[in-house]
């Protein structure tokens, strides 16, 4: 087998987003293209020789040829051995813990998280360190480097390996280990929650249903839900990974999730449902009849994680991203509990965990995880619900009202304006960041402004900074807006507005969100002139 150096030139945009970068698969297969991507990782993290990777992914159109290629690179690099998930299958909390467990180099994770696959949607490749998590801006930042200054790559030229077939292989010089994708996760799962009382509460009649989209979690969800916790089978719908997710959008939010949500809305609900996205990093709780807002369901889970075995001796710690509710922080502030503040992306939360200074973490995206892997994690999140509701006895919808008599409510949905051309969304927060310092004072929709700020953020592990995070606007009486640019999206530019209002009044809990919040929203957008910058009076997406 003889390595070959292919001379190349750059691609413009190569540039890591929240989660690595993601393109139009289009874009993926252009000669090239995934090459000098994946050399430029290879300098970013100074060289692959002697190294262990992990690869696997959601299985979206593509990643069978994408994984072949990383694979003769690897070979080609000088790679010791690369652990694959069987068929290139490999979830992200999954791939994540298999990081850790084996203590290797690091990873690559092939996805495009909750974004449409297929060859006319898209696709995604990211590096996590060995740390498990997502590189942080300093490596991602040397790849983006090396992107721009790329003038060749070495690959091997060989058979494509078998990776349907578990067991160890080689290429080249290198070996490839390819694994059950499933069950190492699924012995983590296990080992953190009180599986005998969730079976318990099962065989008790505890009626569920778990949405994996067509995507990633079906076999995980399988083995976890039905197989080890006896939930009747068919109780994970959509649950064989397909790679175009059987044509829909695999994201976990009322929108996209409408099957479970008719399921949940119907006369003989279940009583617990539940969703994850295209690599399994996400989720959604739904009650009967009841959605759980993401930034609910990480302060639910953080009051409640002592009634699981993992967490029994406390969890130090909740770090919120800046634009998720601050429901979490009341959790924090009545327990004693430390609280943190990071921007978007789940990277910023590797330091705090490697550091033992919080134990749960969770964005308002549909994301929760803890410190048992460096990833948000959709099924962790699940269990942890499943765990919490057979140890109290309460049902979903209860356990919420309970919460939001303790700790109030805060109301909180956030607006998307997808697909606006990307000078037109930089100039609307460039005109609003000139305008924050006049804010202060001023009434707004019947709301008077307190504060104004861009969010920049201080890493206290490393005293690493991220500048320009976000616009944030508080409102008299606990209402909060904040604005930034998606950092994930493939085409034009995503505005995010996240909107959020406060109340402790009982007789509101009930209120329907996007009503509670009229004033707020009129006021984001007199404040930021979203129309008179995109032409847009409507969001495409309330989550
Ligand atoms: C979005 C969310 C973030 C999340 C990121 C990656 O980023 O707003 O909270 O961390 O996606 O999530 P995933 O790995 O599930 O795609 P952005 O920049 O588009 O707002």
């Amino acid at each position: 087998m003889d390595i070959v150096d292919v001379e190349t030139t750059p691609f413009e945009g190569q540039k890591p987003g929240t989660s690595g970068l993601r393109k139009k698969t289009r874009t993926f297969m252009e000669p090239r293209y995934l090459e000098n991507f994946v050399a430029s990782i290879w300098s970013g993290i100074g060289g692959v020789a002697g190294k262990t990777l992990v690869l696997g992914g959601d299985g979206r159109y593509f990643s069978d040829r994408a994984a072949q290629v990383i694979l003769r690179m690897a070979a080609a690099g000088g790679a010791r051995k690369v652990i694959v998930g069987q068929g290139a299958l490999l979830s992200t909390p999954a791939a994540s813990h298999l990081i850790r467990k084996r203590g290797t180099d690091g990873g690559i994770i092939l996805s495009a998280s909750h974004n449409p696959g297929g060859p006319e949607e898209d696709f995604g490749v990211k590096f996590n360190t060995a740390n498990g998590g997502p590189a942080p801006e300093e490596v991602t930042g040397r790849i983006h480097e090396a992107t721009r200054t790329i003038e060749g790559y070495r690959i091997l030229e060989a058979q494509d390996v078998d990776l349907e077939r578990i067991g160890t292989t080689s290429l080249g010089e290198m070996e490839v280990e390819v694994v059950d994708p499933v069950a190492d996760y699924a012995d983590l799962m296990e080992s953190l929650f009180d599986f005998a009382a969730i079976r318990e509460m099962i065989a008790g009649g505890f009626r569920l249903t778990f949405d994996a989209m067509h995507a990633v979690t079906g076999p995980y969800a399988r083995e976890l839900l039905e197989t080890r916790l006896g939930a009747a089978e068919g109780s994970v719908r959509n649950a064989v990974p397909q790679p175009d997710f059987g044509g829909g959008h695999p994201d976990p939010n009322p929108i996209w999730a409408r099957e479970l949500m008719e399921a949940m809305h119907a006369e003989d609900a279940p009583d617990f449902g539940a969703a994850s996205d295209g690599d399994g990093d996400r989720n959604m709780i739904v009650g009967p009849g009841m959605y759980v807002a993401p930034s609910d369901s990480l302060a639910i889970l953080a009051a409640n994680a002592e009634l699981a075995p993992a967490y029994r001796d406390g969890v130090r710690g909740v770090a919120r991203s800046m634009p998720t509710s601050r429901a979490a922080d009341r959790v924090a502030e009545k327990n004693g509990l430390a609280a943190y503040e990071t921007p978007t992306g789940w990277k910023f939360f590797g330091n705090l965990l490697d550091d033992g200074r919080v134990r749960i973490c969770g964005e308002e995206s549909a994301g929760t995880g803890a410190d048992h892997v460096r990833e948000k994690d959709g099924l962790w999140a699940v269990l942890l619900w499943l765990n919490v509701l057979a140890a109290s006895g309460k049902g979903v919808v209860e356990l919420v009202h309970d919460h939001w008599r303790e700790y109030g409510r805060d109301i909180y949905s956030r607006h998307d304006f997808e697909g606006i051309e990307t000078a037109k969304a930089e100039a609307l927060i460039d005109d609003l960041r000139g305008r924050l310092a006049d804010l202060p004072g001023r009434e707004v929709a019947g709301r008077r402004i307190e504060a104004a700020d861009e969010f920049s953020y201080t890493d206290p592990v490393d005293g690493s900074t991220a500048a320009a995070q976000g616009l944030r606007i508080y409102l008299e009486g606990g209402g909060r807006i904040v604005l930034r640019l998606s950092g994930t999206g493939t085409t034009g530019a995503t505005l995010r507005v996240y909107l959020e209002d406060r109340t402790e009044d009982p007789d509101r809990f009930g209120v329907d969100t996007q009503e509670a919040l009229g004033e707020v929203i009129a006021a984001a957008h007199e404040i930021a002139r979203i129309e008179h910058h995109t032409g847009r009076t409507e969001p495409d997406v309330r989550a």
